[in-house]
C-alpha cells in the first residue's frame, strides 16, 4: 500500500484556518486590548473604563458595523509600570489585536508606550495625563513609529488651571505642597507649583509621599506649623482621602486640592464627611454635565447594574477612545500599521466635542473643570 505524505505548510493552513478549540472555522475577529488597573485600589477606575470599551464594542457587534466581530480583551496592569510592561508584551504578541485602549496610570502609560511602539500597536489612554506619555514619542532617542494618542487634557494644563482657580478665585498666596513622588502626582504638583509661583504665591512647603503609606500625621502636623491657606496633593485617591481625613482630625481647616487622579467616589470611603468641600479638578466636563453624552449614560445605566458598576469619571473617555479606534478601522481596516496612520488624521464628534491630534498624539480639546466634594450626596458639583 503506498503512502503519501501531506505537505506540512497544508497542515499549518488547515489548523489556521479553524479556531484553537478545532471545533469550527476560525471567526474573523479584530480585538480591542483594555489595558488598566482591574485589581487593587485603582480598580475600581479600571473596571468602569473595562466596562466603558466592552459596551462601545457590543454595540458596534449588534449594529453589524464591521464584517467581522469586535473583542475587548481586559488585561491587568495593577497599576503598576512593571506588570505594565509585561500586559503591553502579551498584547503586541497577540496578532488579532488592532489597539489599546490604555493605560489608566501615566508611570504605567510611558513604559508600556515603548512597547506598544516596538510592536507597531496602537494605544489611546483616556486617562493617563503626564505629558511625557506622549511627548516621549518626539524624542530623539524614540526609534519606532509615533503610536500613542490621548483623549484627555495634560496635566500642564490642569496644573495651571488649578493654580490660576487657587490664586486669582479663591485668591490664597501661600500654599504647601504634597505629592506621591510618581509620574502623574509629582508631575501634576511640579506643574501647579510652577503656575503658583508664576502668579505670586508662595509654596511654603513641598514634600514627597508614597503610594501605599497610611499615616500622615507627623508631616500634616509640620504642614500645620508653617500656617499655609491651602494644600495640594498631586496623587490618587486613597493617599488624598487619608490626607484630607488626618488633616480634619488634627483640626487642620486649610482647604485642600487635588486633581482627576482623587475625584471619584473612592474618595468618600477613604475620607468620608472630611472629603466635604475638597476641591477636585477633572479634565474635560464631568460626564453628568454632557448633554451629548446623555445617550452614553442612560445606555450604560441599562447594561451595567450591578453593586459597584456605576459609572466612573473617566468611563467617557475609554468610550470615546473605542469609537474613535472604530473610525479608524473603518477607514483602513482592522490593521494595525494603517491604523496608525488612520488615527493621525482622526476627526471625530463624539461625547467631548471634536477630537483631533496634535503632532505628539495629544487632543486638542483642553478643557478643566473644577469641582468641590459634597459629602452628603457623594458627589463633585463644577463649581467654575
Ligand atoms: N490622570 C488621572 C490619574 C492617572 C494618571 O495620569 O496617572
Amino acid at each position: 500500500m503506498s503512502q503519501r505524505r501531506v505537505p506540512i505548510g497544508v497542515i499549518l493552513g488547515f489548523l489556521a484556518a479553524f479556531s484553537a478549540a478545532g471545533c469550527g472555522p476560525r471567526e474573523k475577529v479584530a480585538r480591542i486590548a483594555v489595558a488598566v488597573p482591574l485589581t487593587g485600589d485603582m480598580g475600581t477606575e479600571g473596571q468602569g473604563l473595562r466596562r466603558a470599551v466592552e459596551l462601545a464594542v457590543e454595540e458596534a457587534n449588534a449594529s453589524k458595523r464591521f464584517p467581522y466581530r469586535v473583542e475587548a480583551v481586559p488585561y491587568d496592569d495593577r497599576a503598576d509600570p512593571k506588570e505594565a510592561v509585561n500586559v503591553a508584551n502579551l498584547i503586541i504578541s497577540d496578532s488579532r489585536v488592532v489597539a489599546v485602549v490604555g493605560h489608566y496610570n501615566s508611570g504605567c502609560a510611558i513604559p508600556a508606550a515603548k512597547v506598544y511602539s516596538r510592536g507597531g500597536v496602537p494605544m489611546i489612554t483616556p486617562a493617563a495625563t503626564n505629558p511625557e506619555v506622549t511627548a516621549q514619542q518626539l524624542k530623539e532617542e524614540w526609534s519606532g513609529p509615533r503610536v500613542v494618542f490621548r483623549v484627555v487634557p495634560t496635566d500642564d494644563v490642569q496644573g495651571s488651571y488649578a493654580a490660576e482657580f487657587v490664586y486669582n478665585k479663591l485668591g490664597k498666596k501661600r500654599v504647601s505642597i504634597m505629592h506621591d513622588k510618581t509620574p502623574y502626582g509629582q508631575g501634576l504638583a511640579e506643574q501647579f507649583r510652577r503656575r503658583f509661583s508664576q502668579l505670586g504665591g508662595q509654596i511654603v512647603s513641598e514634600d514627597g509621599i508614597s503610594v501605599g503609606d497610611r499615616d500622615f500625621k507627623a508631616l500634616l502636623t509640620r504642614i500645620k506649623d508653617n500656617k499655609p491657606e491651602g494644600l495640594y496633593f498631586g496623587g490618587l485617591y486613597t493617599e488624598a482621602g487619608l490626607i484630607v481625613k488626618q488633616m480634619r482630625e488634627l483640626g487642620m481647616k486649610t482647604a485642600f486640592f487635588s486633581g482627576d487622579g482623587a475625584k471619584t467616589t473612592g474618595l468618600f470611603d477613604v475620607a468620608g464627611e472630611a472629603a466635604d468641600g475638597a476641591y477636585l479638578t477633572i479634565v474635560g466636563v464631568p460626564v453628568e454635565l454632557l448633554k451629548s453624552a446623555r445617550e452614553f449614560v442612560a445606555n450604560y445605566g441599562r447594561r451595567w447594574t450591578g453593586p459597584g458598576q456605576e459609572i466612573k469619571p473617566f468611563d467617557h473617555f475609554g468610550y470615546e477612545a473605542a469609537q474613535i479606534i472604530f473610525q479608524a478601522m473603518e477607514r483602513a481596516g482592522p490593521d494595525r500599521k494603517k491604523m496608525i496612520e488612520a488615527l493621525k488624521e482622526t476627526r471625530y464628534q463624539g461625547l467631548v466635542g471634536t477630537t483631533q491630534f496634535d503632532e505628539k498624539g495629544d487632543t486638542l480639546n483642553k478643557v478643566i473643570t473644577m469641582t468641590q466634594a459634597r459629602a452628603k450626596d457623594r458627589s463633585f458639583p463644577a463649581v467654575n
